[in-house]
């Protein structure tokens, strides 16, 4: 146990990563102009990986926070429709830091696959939920302020998020926010993109609970 602590506290870093896939689909509707025009996107898989089992997401969004059963690797897909130009969605997910040490954490957003250019239109916005406890998103349950402005699909890929810290035991719970502006081009009708969400954990710039010191 003292070393597990010694090396949470001086052995540097600790990089934990989960993931959940994005799929955006954008479809034509036929005789659709172009403010019209409507398409799918879909939250598909949700796949969650932990290098170190430390970063989980809940199953169940009502669930009892910490409780193992309710951790889960894979989260049922979602779906959005009638995606356009000025289409707006949420999706809400709990991060939980089941290790035994408190991370820094960040969320970015990794390309896989599909239309490239579709990352330049789709932007993404991350906030605080404060839930109260049903696990349904509802109106006035995100904080005001974003933990960043508006980033495109393509900026977030370079540029993580930083969602602070998440102490050991604890949930974090979060509301994405996407968006589609008037920009949107005919040319991305009919397209789709695949993006992994990765969520990095790290010890390092975490603040930690120091042992009492004690005699030798
Ligand atoms: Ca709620």
């Amino acid at each position: 146990m003292l070393n597990e602590m010694k090396s949470a506290l001086f052995g540097g870093k600790s990089i934990l990563k989960s993931l959940f896939l994005i799929v955006v689909t954008v479809a034509v509707v036929s005789g659709a102009t172009y403010a019209a025009w409507t398409a799918q996107a879909k939250v598909e898989g949700n796949t969650f990986s932990t290098g170190s089992a430390a970063l989980k997401l809940y199953g169940n969004l009502a669930g009892t926070p910490g409780v193992n059963a309710n951790l889960t690797d894979l989260l049922p897909g979602n779906s959005f429709d009638d995606v356009y130009p000025n289409w707006e969605e949420y999706y809400p997910a709990k991060l939980y830091n089941s290790g035994t040490v408190n991370l820094k954490t960040t969320v970015k957003g990794v390309y896989v696959s599909q239309t490239a250019a579709l990352q330049d239109y789709i932007k993404v916005a991350v906030y605080k939920w404060n839930d109260d406890g049903d696990g349904v998103y509802e109106e006035g349950e995100k904080e005001t302020l974003a933990y960043q402005n508006w980033k495109t699909l393509r900026e977030w890929r370079t540029n993580p998020i930083l969602l602070g810290q998440v102490d050991a035991k604890a949930t974090l719970p979060l509301v994405f926010r996407f968006k589609t502006e008037e920009d949107l081009p005919n040319s991305l009708q009919n397209q789709n993109t695949v993006f992994d969400f990765v969520f990095d954990g790290t010890t390092e710039g975490a603040t930690t609970t120091l042992p009492s010191p004690s005699p030798l």
